[in-house]
């Protein structure tokens, strides 16, 4: 089955943002669907269970957001 995330996600600030995040997650290997919530700042990721956080992490940084580092 495909593995669940909820990320953080910064500087989102209009709806083409959304769809900026949200075609980036899309475009990772192994991910089946993303939808972004600009309200809540978050990401809902359903992925293949070899799909890490970094490479999430990585796409949203590469698209121009932030991922805070989580602790
Ligand atoms: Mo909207 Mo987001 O004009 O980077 S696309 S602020």
């Amino acid at each position: 089955d495909d593995a669940h995330w909820s990320i953080a996600i910064e500087g989102m600030t209009c709806a083409s943002c959304v769809a900026r995040v949200e075609k980036a997650l899309r475009q990772v290997e192994g991910v089946a669907d993303a939808s972004v919530n600009l309200a809540t700042e978050t990401a809902s990721i359903a992925a293949a269970p070899a799909v890490t956080l970094a490479s999430l992490t990585a796409a949203v940084t590469r698209a121009g957001y932030d991922v805070p580092v989580r602790t």
